[in-house]
């Protein structure tokens, strides 16, 4: 059996089919094979009412698809997905005008066998996902033909890009495509965050990170399943464009976040960027100046804005936040002070809060402060600042952070990325 990893949370398998004389039967026998294989037992699978199957008793998504001699399955913990495996056949391209529209046909520079079934692909893959919205069948699916021969494309049902497709195999004999909803940033988080996923983010400052790093901290990332990737400083960068670039080759499946510590950190090269505010301090510049001039060159239809309440409580020494805001941390004895604070920010509508105790904190946020804040606010909440081993990680989850973001230590020792990755499932 083969294995895609698409990333911690989903994986795709492939086989093919057991010997035998009736093609029925085969694939039904491959099927629970594969499946107990997977799941290490016998696991039920039940189908809804469009005919999508299931799993009884467990909470993973399920997609199932079979073409010939070829069998897959793709399972996900958080998220529909759609797979779909095709043998290359020569009819592929007598059908092309039934399952492609003429913009489409038009735009397909090559028309290959195999690039046509990677078309007729995609769009079973997407329906497998968008059911009754892709037509009865599939016609109101579009595809982004520019990137056709690339390993990941854009699909859409009227609004842009809702989905991504991706090539998990293409050969002479047949392909596979995934099909995911492409959602943005923000959507995630709260996707993860209800289906009780700790988020782990690490935190990268383009000023001193080389390069050079960035392929062996993306296998640690890739191999903890690491949920986002901040990148952002007290200072900026003028490499920041390549940085964010180089970084979303060797981690495309992890959003790369803009969490900028000034005007000269933005990009638009990145998945989303924090818009924040400064709401612990009291001056103007951080609560709305940097704002009203990074409103002038941001372009919301390129990134994706998240609002966000930034506010820096006290972390046991004067932290560059501090320096670079001109504000004052506030005492992580003043509770109230805090949790009005965070209140305030969420009833301003920002859709992010953000507890910091600074970077290299000698305390990081405390428990208590985090319960407190969270008992009060129901949006996502973001704790960092000083987090340096896996009891202060479990500690901010279970005091309610729906994310830990984790810089200096993983700079320090990058070999931790993965510890504390897979520590969160304990
Ligand atoms: C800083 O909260 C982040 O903005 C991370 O802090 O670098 O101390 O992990 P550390």
């Amino acid at each position: 059996m083969r294995h895609y990893r698409i990333t911690d949370s989903i994986h795709v398998y492939f086989d093919c089919l057991v010997e035998g004389d009736d093609k029925r039967k085969r694939e039904e026998l491959s099927k629970q094979k594969m499946l107990r294989e997977i799941f290490g037992e016998d696991v039920r699978l039940a189908y809804g009412e469009n005919g999508s199957p299931y799993l009884f008793d467990r909470q993973e998504y399920i997609s199932i698809s079979h073409s010939k001699d070829y069998l897959c399955i793709a399972v996900s913990k958080f998220e529909p997905v759609g797979v779909d495996v095709e043998q290359v056949q020569q009819r592929i391209d007598k059908l092309k005008s039934k399952f492609m529209t003429n913009d489409e046909l038009q735009q397909l520079t090559h028309p290959s066998l195999q690039n046509l079934t990677v078309c007729w692909s995609a769009k079973e893959a997407v329906y497998k996902i968008a059911g009754n919205m892709a037509g009865a069948y599939g016609e109101r699916i579009t595809l982004c033909m520019d990137d056709i021969e690339e390993s990941r494309f854009a699909a859409m049902i009227g609004i842009q890009n809702q989905y991504l497709a991706r090539v998990l195999e293409r050969n002479d004999e047949y392909v596979i495509v995934l099909a995911t909803r492409n959602r943005t940033v923000y959507e995630s988080i709260n996707y993860k965050r209800f289906a009780g996923r700790k988020i782990l983010t690490v935190l990268l400052d383009p000023e001193k990170i080389p390069l050079t790093d960035l392929p062996s901290l993306a296998i640690k990332m890739n191999e903890g399943g690491i949920d986002f990737v901040f990148v952002g400083g007290s200072s900026g960068s003028a490499l920041l464009d390549t940085f964010v670039d180089e970084l979303k080759r060797y981690v495309p499946e992890i959003p790369v976040v803009l969490f900028p510590g000034n005007l000269t950190q933005i990009t638009h090269k990145a998945d989303a960027l924090l818009f924040l505010s400064v709401i612990s301090g009291r001056n103007p510049e951080m609560l709305i100046g940097r704002q009203v001039a990074a409103a002038k060159i941001l372009d919301e239809e390129q990134i994706d804005i998240i609002p966000m309440g930034y506010i820096l409580v006290d972390g046991g020494r004067k932290s560059a936040v501090e320096r670079a805001s001109g504000t004052m941390a506030i005492p992580q004895t003043n509770v109230e002070e805090i949790v009005s604070t965070a209140v305030a920010g969420k009833l301003l509508g920002m859709q992010l809060i953000y507890l910091e105790a600074g970077s290299g904190a000698l305390s990081p946020v405390s428990p208590l402060l985090v319960q407190q804040v969270k008992s009060r606010i129901n949006v996502p909440l973001i704790v960092g600042g000083g987090i340096c081993s896996v009891e202060q990680m479990h500690s901010a989850f279970a005091a309610g952070a729906d994310m830990v973001v984790v810089g200096n230590h993983f700079e320090q020792h990058p070999e931790d990325i993965v510890l504390f990755g897979k520590a969160r499932e304990n």
